[in-house]
């Protein structure tokens, strides 16, 4: 809004001119998101009390985990609204890519609001049926990715890292493409929430990892140069995420160990299809494996654990999804969290030096 509202004023006024600069408006959105968190954090958390909206622990997990009962949960509130007034604020609201990625945080963002209240509600961990769930996060990814595939000079082709004169065009299949990228991200990050931090930390740093790549991919010298597909006006979703590094930056505060709030469904299923959402429009799909890497380690632990006792009776971990086996290992929270930030940042730094090997 900001964009459109002062932008225009630069003939009066050379100083207007800088709302017209994607890396002004960013860091703006990223500081503006940050402030909404703490200025409204200890408020949500207090209401959320008050309406003892509190996390049921289950018996069956680490014993560490039963001091946890009670604690508030659907924190995801607090980060969407920290995403979604920034960037109506200093984003340019006539950008077709930063509102597909609104439909999509915003629709995920409800499911897990419904699954969280269900829990919340009716006092227990079942929520909304998996294929419910599943279903409605399909469906969400499905109108995403096609409207996504009708923004006129939007690719459907695939891009790999380090293959920079393989990029195949998958034509309609790209559909299919899409629903696998946003849906397993929006799971993914949902699977690793199991420790405070755990998730927002490594949300952050892909936050702040695809903050550069739509920056880069919207330039067009610069996109030619790196040899990295161009999306003409994926450069606004730096705005966007902008606001999503500040956003996680501002739950972390209170979601660090020993954590105030957790994020609930709200938060996970919301930040994982953005994140999805934002691989695919900046055409680094691929990269995400490599960028999300801590949620694809937390997602295959759990394929590898549920496989292996339906196939032998026998656990590879001790407890699975993977944060879990270390605590059961006797690692303390705040070092399995910690030490789970350092991998993402460092895949985050991979990851963009793949721009540069191709
Ligand atoms: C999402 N939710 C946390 C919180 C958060 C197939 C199986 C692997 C599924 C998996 C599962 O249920 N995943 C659901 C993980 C839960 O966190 C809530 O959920 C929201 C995220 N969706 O925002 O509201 C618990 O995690 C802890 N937590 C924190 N700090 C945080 O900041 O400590 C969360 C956020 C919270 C709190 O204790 O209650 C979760 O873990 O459920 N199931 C599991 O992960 C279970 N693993 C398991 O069953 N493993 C089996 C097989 C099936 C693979 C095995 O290894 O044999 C574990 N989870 C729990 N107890 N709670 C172990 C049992």
């Amino acid at each position: 809004m900001l964009y459109h509202l002062l932008y225009p004023l630069h003939v009066h006024f050379s100083l207007f001119n800088v709302f017209r600069y994607i890396t002004f408006r960013c860091i703006y959105a990223t500081i503006t998101a940050l402030l909404i968190s703490f200025i409204f954090g200890p408020w949500l958390i207090r209401r959320l009390k008050v309406h003892q909206i509190g996390q049921a622990i289950r018996k069956d997990g680490p014993a560490s985990h039963l001091k946890k009962e009670g604690t508030p949960t659907m924190g995801g509130l607090l980060i969407l609204i920290s995403i979604l007034v920034p960037t109506l604020l200093w984003a340019n609201l006539t950008n077709i890519y930063v509102w597909i990625t609104l439909f999509a945080t915003v629709c995920l963002g409800l499911l897990g609001f419904a699954d969280d209240y269900l829990k919340v509600s009716r006092r227990n961990a079942k929520g909304i049926p998996a294929r419910t769930k599943f279903l409605i996060q399909a469906l969400v990814a499905a109108l995403s990715t096609a409207a996504l595939m009708r923004v006129s000079g939007f690719p459907t082709t695939v891009v790999f890292p380090f293959f920079k004169n393989f990029s195949p065009d998958i034509g309609n299949f790209y559909l299919i493409l899409g629903i696998f990228v946003i849906v397993g991200t929006s799971n993914a990050v949902n699977l690793t929430d199991g420790l405070d931090g755990l998730a927002i930390g490594p949300t952050m740093i892909s936050a702040a990892t695809y903050t550069l790549f739509a920056y880069l991919a919207g330039h067009a010298i610069i996109a030619r140069y790196l040899n990295i597909p161009y999306v003409k006006g994926v450069g606004e979703l730096s705005i966007f995420c902008g606001s999503m590094v500040g956003a996680s930056m501002g739950f972390l505060w209170f979601n660090t160990y020993p954590a105030q709030v957790f994020m609930g469904d709200t938060g996970s299923l919301s930040l994982g299809g953005a994140l999805g959402t934002i691989a695919l429009m900046t055409k680094q799909e691929f990269l995400l494996i490599i960028v999300g890497g801590i949620f694809v380690i937390e997602t295959l632990s759990v394929i590898i654990q549920v496989a292996s006792f339906k196939l032998t009776g026998k656990r590879v971990f001790r407890m699975a999804p993977i944060h879990h086996h270390y605590e059961l290992k006797g690692w303390a929270e705040p070092k399995i969290i910690v030490r789970f930030w350092i991998i993402s940042i460092f895949l985050g730094l991979i990851a963009i030096s793949t721009l540069k090997i191709r």
